[in-house]
């Protein structure tokens, strides 16, 4: 679909790191009509007062991305969190697209939808075809209902609500915690705190084995924007580099560019949570997208703005 600069454009989740950035993005190339609206304004999770601001805007193009998100630790301890503010937020924001005729509508899912032993690389096709990962369960039952929802309301409605689901995203404006984290964050910042502090060892968590696959945020945006313009479709589809690695390269790749010279220790203790979560992204590659930034810049991007903003 093609869409207008100057569409009411409502980008939920505009403070998070792929919000700032879309953000960034409509500013500078002069979107005109964009609506943000933060926490303190607007409760999500309150559906009266998101029907009340969606029929008083009528955004013509919504890209939803306020979620509760985290690293496996909260997901294992908020799963009541994690599954009540995505089903109340995500519930509120697709019906009242439909109710003001939004145009089309960007759900943003996650590569833990697929089932905890599908085959490697996941294809589209194997969401809900087996059991889910026990440490994301809420989460990802959550988004499979955003999907479920935005594939309802085209098939019903015909309304043009599309579902991009992309691996674990990393980049400038991640959250760092050390306990809460996503796993790029918690070691680019426990890294640089060791070496800071000239620590004898660092701990990483879990064996060391399960691979993951990593999304720079900046190639995301440039995966929805393409998606916006290229993608009319109900099912959903895939957005990675298709390629992963272990926790235990991504650890030695983190020490070589932070410059830490202590020891790694594993943590077994701590959970590893899927062995393997890599997407197949056959679909997106073969209507021309793919993405431009590999691993090493990446983390070097990251780190170095993790230096400016937590220096
Ligand atoms: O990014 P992450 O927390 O979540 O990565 P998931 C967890 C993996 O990294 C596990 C290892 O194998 C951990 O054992 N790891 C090693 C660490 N050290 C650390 C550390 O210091 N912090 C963290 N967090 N992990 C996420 C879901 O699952 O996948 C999200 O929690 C989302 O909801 C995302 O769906 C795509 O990759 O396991």
């Amino acid at each position: 679909m093609k869409i207008k600069k100057d569409w009411p454009l409502f980008i939920t989740g505009h403070t998070g790191m792929v919000g700032k950035r879309l953000l960034d993005y409509f500013q500078r190339n002069e979107y005109n009509n964009i609506i943000t609206v933060s926490p303190s304004q607007l409760d999500l999770c309150n559906q009266r007062d998101v029907d009340i601001f969606l029929k008083k805007h009528k955004p013509q193009l919504i890209i939803h991305l306020a979620a509760k998100v985290g690293g496996i630790l909260p997901n294992i301890k908020y799963p009541a969190e994690f599954i009540y503010q995505n089903l109340a937020m995500q519930t509120n924001i697709i019906h009242s697209a439909y109710k003001y005729n939004c145009k089309k509508l960007v759900f943003l899912g996650s590569s833990c939808i697929y089932p905890k032993e599908a085959p490697q690389p996941m294809k589209e096709s194997y969401m809900m075809t087996g059991k889910l990962e026990p440490t994301n369960k809420s989460y990802a039952l959550a988004k499979i209902a955003g999907i479920q929802m935005c594939q309802a309301y085209n098939a019903q409605y015909n309304s043009n609500f599309i579902s991009i689901m992309p691996c674990n995203l990393y980049g400038p404006g991640d959250h760092y915690d050390d306990e809460n984290s996503h796993v790029m964050a918690a070691l680019i910042s426990r890294f640089h705190k060791a070496k800071v502090e000239k620590r004898k060892k660092i701990i990483v968590w879990g064996s060391g084995k399960p691979r993951r696959e990593f999304l720079f945020v900046d190639d995301l945006i440039s995966a929805v924007l393409f998606l916006l313009e290229n993608y009319d479709d109900s099912s959903i589809i895939n957005v990675g580099p298709g390629i992963d690695i272990s926790i235990k390269d991504l650890a030695d790749k983190i020490n070589n560019i932070v410059g830490y010279s202590g020891k790694i220790e594993f943590d077994r203790s701590k959970p590893d949570g899927m062995m393997k979560k890599l997407l197949d992204v056959t679909k997106i590659q073969e209507l021309g997208w793919k993405t431009k930034t590999n691993l090493d810049e990446g983390i070097k991007k990251t780190y170095s703005d993790f230096l400016k903003t937590h220096n």
